[in-house]
């Protein structure tokens, strides 16, 4: 056909390198640039086969390697409500992105399209973006190469440079057919964000100025642009905002080098930005769908408020909100961690009644528990989560009828909370204005927002195995059934550390097996990490 003939035109453009594997794992594709341009091209064909099986519905595509270096890229689609891809179409990913030929390719086009019963001269729709790699304007032009074999018949907008979760809004808002979610634009995120924000901190404001480590990556386009939005309501002092220079991105600073290394970007520590009383800081990874926190207590000592500090504070403040609006019995609120959440946390909610989920690493399982609640904090230790609110309790919330000035106001308030996160992913920058929101609600700064609870002590560690894939879990990864015999020898190291807690598993973004270790000394966490290490290799 005319189609065919024109997507082997531009495929031909872009050949398989050789003695490449690819796969769509949990962050789609990843891997040096260089490498990329046959696998981006293909991507594309597959979002327009998505949107046609999906009846027209907008899919998205990123082009970004996250918190990864900068000569990585990566790139992973974007499903019409705004979540990952559907688990099932990864192997059609991985299939098309292996072919090793032009003709090769039509064949598993079609055998896909066979198989899902897809018209491939139906209409459909794509929408995609990058972050600021070098790579990826070619990358880019592998993407309309390929989506432009099919003409007019399908529809594609390009958004340019912007966060992962921006792109992840754009997609939702699109498919929103009551246009009830926000405006389907890059300033449409801003607004619906700003506007949220500025109706939750009230007469609070303005904020005390906040420092934002911006990982030299694309967080900081959309800091300078949503300030804009909310003047100096909230100061954001964005460091780290180097665009320009070769190797910057991500590199000693950003969410990962923070949480990874439990210190301070040095270009933070050299500033002294913190030395102040009263000062904290975030720092976002290099597509800003991440954000931890930290400050210096008593001016020295490094702090970090990660992940599941940020699920803590967000759900006792909701948790509280509900109280106050009177609707305790109506709304069910629960919080989805993983196994690397730390044991003090997830203790800490327990006691505050609110119950705790622990799903497998990866986002889409989190996101997937957090659903089955009618408004679920989902947060990796990491700092990538989000809250998501039910169409039910949306309805709930609205239909309400307070019956005093407090309860109206918790309502309001809610309402504002579900409007300021992101409803379709993880995401810095919102989660930059939940948090803060909750600590000028509370009146806390970072010290009273730390004290809830003590981290136990950790490790976790990366160990090369020979082949990760005989390592297999079960119990949200908290336990091995395979190699045989290995988990009873784990337990049993386990059993003989005071508070200890350990658990293994392969990696999914990287050929290693990962082992985490707690234990009520950080001595103690250490002996466990490398007793268990020891019981893998
Ligand atoms: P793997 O490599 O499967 O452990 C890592 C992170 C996940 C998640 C993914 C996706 C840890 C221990 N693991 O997964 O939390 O963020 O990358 O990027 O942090
Ligand atoms: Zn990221």
């Amino acid at each position: 056909s005319a189609l065919f003939a024109a997507i082997s035109k531009a495929a031909d453009q872009y050949p398989k390198p050789e003695g490449v594997t690819f796969s769509y794992g949990t962050a789609g594709f990843r891997t040096l640039g260089s490498r990329l341009p046959s696998v981006i091209l293909r991507v594309g064909l597959l979002a327009v086969l998505r949107s046609q099986r999906l009846n027209g519905s907008t899919i998205g595509v990123m082009v970004t390697a996250s918190h990864n270096p900068e000569p990585d890229n990566g790139v992973k689609l974007v499903d019409p409500a705004g979540e990952m891809l559907e688990q099932s179409w990864e192997a059609h990913a991985t299939k098309l992105a292996n072919c090793a030929t032009t003709a090769d390719l039509i064949a598993a086009y079609e055998s896909i399209a066979t198989a899902l019963r897809i018209n491939v001269n139906a209409p459909a729709s794509v929408v995609y973006a990058r972050d600021t790699r070098p790579s990826g304007p070619e990358l880019i032009k592998a993407l309309e190469t390929g989506l432009a074999a099919y003409g007019s018949q399908i529809k594609v907008s390009d958004i340019g440079i912007t966060t992962t979760p921006v792109l992840h809004y754009v997609v939702k808002a699109t498919n929103d057919k009551t246009g009830l979610y926000g405006t389907p634009t890059i300033e449409g995120y801003y607004v619906k964000l700003a506007t949220a924000f500025q109706t939750l901190v009230g007469n609070r404001g303005p904020l005390a100025p906040l420092y934002v480590d911006c990982a030299n990556g694309v967080g900081a386009i959309a800091l300078a642009d949503f300030q804009k939005h909310i003047g100096e309501l909230l100061p954001l002092k964005a460091i780290n905002t180097d665009l320009d220079k070769a190797g910057a991105l991500n590199y000693q600073c950003g969410a990962d080098f923070v949480k990874t290394k439990q210190q301070l970007p040095p270009s933070v520590a050299a500033a002294g930005y913190l030395s102040a009383p009263k000062t904290h800081a975030c720092s976002f990874d290099g597509d800003a769908d991440r954000i931890v926190y930290y400050y210096l207590r008593d001016g020295k000592h490094f702090r970090l408020l990660d992940g599941d500090k940020i699920a803590v504070l967000a759900a006792l403040f909701i948790g509280d909100l509900i109280a106050r609006a009177g609707l305790t019995d109506k709304i069910k609120l629960g919080v989805v961690q993983t196994a690397y959440a730390n044991g003090s946390s997830t203790k800490f909610i327990n006691h505050r009644n609110i119950p705790v989920t622990c799903t497998p690493t990866g986002v889409k399982h989190l996101h997937h528990a957090a659903l089955r609640y009618d408004i679920g904090v989902y947060f990796e230790a990491n700092g990538h989560g989000t809250v998501l609110f039910s169409d039910e309790v949306l309805e709930t919330l609205k239909n309400a009828e307070p019956e005093s000035p407090d309860q109206k106001n918790a309502i309001k308030n809610l309402i504002a909370l579900s409007e300021v996160i992101n409803q379709a992913v993880g995401d810095a920058l919102s989660d930059l204005l939940l948090v803060e929101v909750v600590l000028a609600h509370r009146g806390y700064g970072a010290e009273e927002w730390d004290e809830s609870y003590e981290d136990l002590p950790n490790r976790l560690v990366k160990v090369e195995v020979p082949d990760r894939s005989i390592f297999l879990t079960t119990d949200a990864e908290r336990k091995l059934t395979s190699p045989a015999g290995l988990q009873a020898l784990i337990d049993e190291a386990v059993s003989k550390v005071e508070l200890g807690r350990s658990f293994v598993r392969p990696s999914g973004t990287e050929d290693c097996v990962r082992v985490y270790a707690e234990a009520a000394s950080s001595s103690a966490a250490e002996g466990l990490a490398i007793t268990v290490s020891d019981l893998v290799k």
